[in-house]
């Protein structure tokens, strides 16, 4: 397994990129500080998926910035991506290990006390905690988390974390602060004015909570 960073953990959307172009705000956001990127285009067609998990993998590769593709193991596959997440719903994770490899990176997404205590039974390379906040970008999700549940997720779980949903510039230090390893956004960066600045500000966060 590469070494990875999870820290500040960008999820794409391009519905939300206010009309630019998805390679412009992914490579503005890696240039301000994200450490690993997510493609998740629910509404792409297989072959957008596809074309655009190409096109990020060459961008991120330059910078060494490892590209997750969100569910679709085929287009993992197909990439040679970094590595896959997976939900609660999606493909089991012994699939999805046994078709990947041991050199892919996996992560599962965890919404609730009892999905972090089985997941410690599986060799998950981190695990998403989600949602920690309400949020307008996905709404149909588990109940918020909260921050006290990041806390008791982080305390019994054997794997790296990152917090996902409402996570922005006011409250990402909450969550390095609970525990989690990292954070992960979508809107925080994707419809940024300026995505490399938000990124910028938002790893300037973590890397000082990360040192208290
Ligand atoms: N999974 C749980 S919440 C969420 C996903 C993909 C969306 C997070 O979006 P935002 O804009 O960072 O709140
Ligand atoms: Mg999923």
């Amino acid at each position: 397994m590469a070494a990875f960073d999870l820290s500040l953990y960008l999820v794409t959307d391009r519905s939300l990129s206010l009309g630019r172009p998805l390679e412009t705000v992914v490579e503005e956001a890696v240039r301000g500080g994200v450490t690993m990127v997510q493609l998740r285009e629910k509404d792409a067609s297989t072959l957008d998926f596809y074309n655009l998990a190409m096109k990020l993998k060459s961008i991120l590769k330059s910078y060494n910035v490892p590209l997750i593709i969100n569910d679709r193991l085929d287009i993992a596959l197909a990439c040679d991506a970094g590595g896959l997440h997976i939900g609660q719903s999606d493909m089991p994770y012994s699939v999805a290990r046994k078709l990947l490899g041991k050199d892919k990176i996996i992560g599962l997404s965890v919404e609730s006390i009892q999905d972090a205590i089985d997941a410690n039974n599986l060799d998950v390379d981190y695990i998403g905690i989600s949602p920690v906040f309400g949020t307008q970008t996905k709404t149909d999700t588990a109940p918020a988390l909260g921050l006290e549940g990041i806390g008791e997720i982080t305390r019994i779980s054997g794997h790296p974390s990152v917090g996902i949903g409402g996570i922005n510039l006011t409250n990402a230090q909450d969550i390095i602060q609970a525990g989690a390893d990292g954070i992960s956004v979508v809107s925080a960066i994707m419809s940024a004015p300026d995505p490399q600045q938000s990124a910028r500000q938002l790893k300037e966060i973590i890397n000082k909570s990360k040192n208290k």
